[in-house]
């Protein structure tokens, strides 16, 4: 496995004709993967709205005016109806996000008990809560949690553009401690910010540089949400997002790329190129935190006339030791 990634390396792989492109992440993918497989994830917000941090993209932040309101933190119940009703539908992963800059308090524990009655339900378990101390990440490795996802968002060149009140290093800080715990990784970034291509390809360097790679590698296409700062930004090229999964799908060929937020308002065609270009994951039901995704039953569509199933949980060791 390569982690030697220079950014003018990848950058060439992004130049190269479209092609070209897409036939070299179709190699790797086969390399690597069941190539008519695709992972479901289902995302649940279970703190929404009110966040001090200044991310320009984010309708959660309490900075900007949007539809979003502020919330509390749900209750358990409800939170194990949704897992449930994810379960039923066919994802394999159950993501609870929260509007916090990091975990504080009793609502931290309040959250390791979300985590392992979703474990209790047999899924795995994600979650997307901030900043973490090693103390926290302990915990919730302690309380069962598969993935946790903390992003690096952009390129670190790029980055004071949209966040001020966390630094890039804060989050590599977040994401060793959940290493260090032994927890998978789910760490990617947004594209469609006003950034330029040297960015996006500094953007997945940082990611393919990471030893080990991340496990799962979500893909955003900016969501352009009414009253925060990127609202009007100018859309990305539909091929540079289809660029960046290859890319993305060529440097880091063991992980989980995924095709992210942005997915509902992409064609099917677009869709399936970013499929043959080596997505093999999605979000799947009707919301993302707090804005909408494709309907389940669209992609169950989208699925079948493509020949795509969905990708099976990983047997839990211990039912496989019985079964074997
Ligand atoms: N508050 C926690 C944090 O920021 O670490 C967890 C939740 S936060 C909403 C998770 C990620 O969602 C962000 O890092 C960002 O990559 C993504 N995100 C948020 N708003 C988005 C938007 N409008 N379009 C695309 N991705 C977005
Ligand atoms: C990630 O990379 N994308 C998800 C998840 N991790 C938490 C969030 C997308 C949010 C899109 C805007 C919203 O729905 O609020
Ligand atoms: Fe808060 Fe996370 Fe949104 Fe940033 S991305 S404003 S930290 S909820």
């Amino acid at each position: 496995m390569r982690y030697n990634w220079t950014v003018e390396e990848i950058e060439a792989l992004f130049d190269q004709p479209f092609n070209d492109l897409m036939f070299q992440a179709q190699q790797s993918h086969r390399a690597n993967f069941n190539p008519n497989e695709v992972q479901l994830s289902t995302l649940l917000s279970i703190k929404t709205g009110g966040c001090p941090e200044d991310c320009k993209y984010c309708p959660q932040s309490s900075r900007y005016t949007t539809e979003v309101e502020s919330e509390l933190l749900m209750k358990k119940e409800e939170v194990m109806k949704a897992a449930l009703i994810a379960k039923q539908k066919g994802a394999s992963r159950f993501c609870m996000g929260a509007a916090w800059r990091e975990p504080k308090g009793r609502a931290f524990d309040l959250v390791l008990d979300m985590i392992r009655e979703v474990k209790a339900m047999d899924m795995e378990a994600c979650a997307t809560l901030g900043m973490l101390t090693a103390e926290q990440a302990s915990k919730l490795k302690e309380a069962g949690l598969d993935y946790y996802n903390h992003n690096i968002d952009t390129d670190p060149d790029y980055y004071q553009e949209i966040i001020s009140t966390r630094s890039y290093e804060d989050r590599l800080d977040t994401l060793k401690n959940v290493r260090a715990e032994g927890m998978s990784v789910c760490c990617g970034g947004i594209v469609g910010m006003g950034e330029s291509s040297r960015n996006r390809a500094a953007m997945i360097t940082q990611l393919a540089r990471m030893s080990p790679h991340p496990e799962s590698v979500p893909i955003n296409m900016l969501v352009k949400v009414e009253g925060t700062p990127m609202q009007d930004v100018a859309d990305l090229d539909p091929f540079d997002f289809i660029r960046t999964i290859a890319v993305a799908r060529i440097t880091m060929p063991t992980s989980h790329v995924r095709l992210s937020a942005g997915r509902d308002v992409m064609s099917e065609e677009m869709q399936s190129l970013c499929f043959l270009a080596g997505a093999n994951s999605i979000f799947y039901g009707e919301k993302l935190l707090t804005t909408g995704n494709q309907d389940a039953e669209k992609d169950q569509q989208l699925f079948k006339r493509l020949g795509i199933r969905p990708e099976e949980q990983p047997t839990p060791s211990s039912r496989r030791i019985a079964n074997a």
